[in-house]
């Protein structure tokens, strides 16, 4: 496996000096935001990980390597590549084999993440069950990754996009922790709460590490999901978004938007109906998972093997 991973000077000096990793998926720079921001975003997510004490490991896939942490060179030229390919689980082995440039996703970052023994990622929104899946069967693979491997991933819950409530359902059916951040509901990406209850309230990234660290020490395999929501100052009107997104959802029934496309598409759409204050909430949020995730991977750091 070694031979398909590529880690960044800056990662592999983390590992010699047993620094807590924090890995940081490609697809939301790729499919999920627009250049520039999108390479800004990552830049300053990069550097409040760096800022809380830990090393941040964008992962993405290039020239038939798996890499564990970009250059800077090498995020501008990934951030500003048109045709980068959207890279799930069953897309790996033949992006890979093909040497084509691929994105990764909550899933394929997770994979790779254990590949090359990170335990904490930080992202802004998982895939869930989509609406009207009961016909469709648009679950996203976040859910099954989550259930099998062993990282943790900090996010600012599910949109509303996605079913939030089948979404829950299916995660409890696989035995996959919910763990709220500072809040006992489901936060729902542009908003700080959902109606749906979690599991579990933590107080502090201490009570958050001290799980993960029980729950990978009693062999209870996957991941968790530590729901984080977006500060209150960044957080849009919960009926204003709700429209917009109900909206974005009907049209992409009318263009028959299916599979890997649908999410970036509504993503998009959402951005364009919003004159680009989605993005702005999306950008605040992420940099707030990214705190709290270093946090909690310091904080892990010494926990766990
Ligand atoms: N949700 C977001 N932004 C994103 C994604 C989801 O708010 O960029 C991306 C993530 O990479 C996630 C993927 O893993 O979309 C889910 O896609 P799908 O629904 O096709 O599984
Ligand atoms: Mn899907």
């Amino acid at each position: 496996m070694e031979q398909y991973l590529e880690y960044s000077q800056e990662v592999r000096d983390a590992k010699i000096n047993d620094k807590p990793i924090v890995a940081l998926e490609s697809t939301i720079i790729s499919h999920g935001m627009p250049y520039p921001q999108n390479v800004e975003m990552a830049r300053e997510v990069e550097q409040i990980v760096r800022d809380e004490g830990a090393v941040p490991a964008t992962i993405a896939i290039m020239d038939g390597k798996i890499k564990i942490g970009l250059s800077d060179e090498e995020l501008e030229k990934f951030g500003n590549s048109e045709g980068v390919a959207k890279v799930s689980r069953r897309d790996l082995p033949n992006v890979v084999a093909m040497k084509k440039l691929g994105a990764t996703t909550v899933t394929t970052t997770m994979i790779c993440a254990e590949m090359a023994e990170i335990e904490m990622f930080v992202t802004g929104g998982i895939g869930g069950v989509h609406r009207g899946a009961e016909k469709t069967m648009d679950i996203s693979a976040d859910l099954e990754e989550l259930a099998k491997t062993n990282v943790a991933v900090v996010c600012a819950g599910a949109k509303s996009i996605l079913d939030l409530g089948l979404t829950m359902e299916y995660l409890e059916t696989k035995g996959v922790p919910v763990i709220g951040y500072q809040t006992e509901y489901l936060p729902a990406f542009y908003t700080r709460t959902s109606e749906f209850k979690l599991s579990f309230r933590a107080e502090s990234e201490e009570e958050i590490a001290e799980t993960l660290k029980a729950k990978w020490d009693l062999g209870l395999q996957g991941g968790a999901v530590i729901a984080n929501p977006i500060p209150e100052e960044d957080a849009m009107d919960e009926s204003y978004i709700n429209g917009i997104i109900s909206q974005a959802v009907k049209e992409a029934e009318t263009d028959k938007i299916s599979g890997k496309d649908s999410t970036p598409y509504l993503l998009g759409r959402i951005k364009e109906l919003t004159n680009g204050k989605s993005l702005d909430a999306n950008i605040a949020l992420v940099k707030h998972n990214a705190r709290v995730g270093s946090r909690i991977a310091l904080s892990l750091e010494g926990k766990i093997e």
